[in-house]
């Protein structure tokens, strides 16, 4: 049995949950399937964040050779593994629980396909990048699972992806500052977890069902997305009887304008242009796009 005696006071203003998403599945890469939340057209953008995609891929389904520019892709794999390789020679696998940081800047072109038998399962979140780190060299920052910062109390486990929680500290570098949280409640568990006053944030739960905002508010499932509103940061409790899963992610909104056409996310229709040329004539980052084609295309 958890210890239900109510945890810290730290939260005088729970943020309220203002609006509510349910993410379909929806095909995206080569036979892939995303439930995309942040990033559909109801939901363009929510500042710092361009798209949140529960991912579902299985061989020989997957995400072959594209590029990115102008933002990071933040892959937290859940089930399964997936294989990525670069057009600069960086490859890796991350499997079930691992995390890859990446941010793309001036230019990014890789493939992301599965690693392993059945159904790979993971989240990939889009942050921007302010203008002036728009197109700073590509840099990787991978943890893999048994490195990834965890802390427990009262019923409530916390793996620290990005930010701080329960007195512990992720290592990873956000050049948009931004707070990444995976929580599990064991039945009958609360929590309060302060978020900065100016941050957007959101929750997206991932299993079970969770009572979030107020303590009257109705019981939300898998693959919901929760906007909340201003406040100082979440109030949640499972009163249910099985385990809840979510994610708790909050950033700190650039104010920018935003121009983003797929992959390629800038502040003006000239600076998308401009990387429509890069990226055809192969300059300003993109020179190795020439040469290039991953392994997985040429098997
Ligand atoms: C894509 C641009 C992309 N969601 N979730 C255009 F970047 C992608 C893409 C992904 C992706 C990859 C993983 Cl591993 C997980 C994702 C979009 O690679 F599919 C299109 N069409
Ligand atoms: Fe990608």
């Amino acid at each position: 049995m958890v210890d239900t005696e109510i945890s810290d006071n730290v939260i005088d203003v729970p943020r309220p949950i203002v609006r509510r998403f349910q993410a379909r599945p929806q095909r995206e890469g080569v036979g892939a399937v995303v439930r995309r939340s942040i990033g559909r057209y109801e939901l363009k953008y929510f500042d710092p964040f361009i798209v949140l995609d529960e991912f579902s891929v299985s061989a020989p389904a997957g995400f072959p050779d594209h590029p990115h520019r102008g933002f990071e892709t933040v892959t937290y794999m859940l089930q399964g593994a997936i294989t990525h390789e670069d057009f600069a020679g960086h490859k890796g696998t991350i499997n079930a629980g691992d995390l890859q940081w990446m941010t793309a800047g001036r230019g990014i072109v890789h493939s992301e396909m599965p690693a392993a038998q059945g159904v790979q399962k993971g989240l990939q979140l889009w942050i921007n990048l302010s203008s002036k780190h728009k197109i700073v060299e590509p840099k990787y920052q991978e943890i893999q699972s048994k490195d990834v910062v965890e802390a427990e109390k009262n019923g409530v486990k916390v793996r620290v992806i990005a930010g701080e929680a329960l007195g512990k500290k992720s290592p990873v570098y956000t050049r948009t500052p931004t707070l990444y949280l995976d929580f599990t409640l064991k039945q009958g568990a609360n929590l309060q977890q302060p978020i900065p006053k100016s941050w957007n944030a959101f929750v997206y739960v991932l299993e079970g069902e969770g009572i979030f905002g107020n303590s009257r508010s109705s019981p939300v499932t898998a693959h919901h997305l929760l906007l909340l509103g201003p406040g100082d940061g979440l109030v949640a409790w499972n009163k249910s009887n099985k385990p809840l899963r979510f994610i708790l992610v909050g950033g700190e909104p650039l104010g920018e304008p935003l121009v983003q056409l797929g992959p390629f996310v800038m502040n003006t229709q000239e600076e998308i242009d401009q990387t429509l040329e890069d990226f055809d004539n192969c300059v300003n980052g993109f020179e190795r796009v020439k040469f290039w084609k991953s392994e997985a295309m040429i098997d």
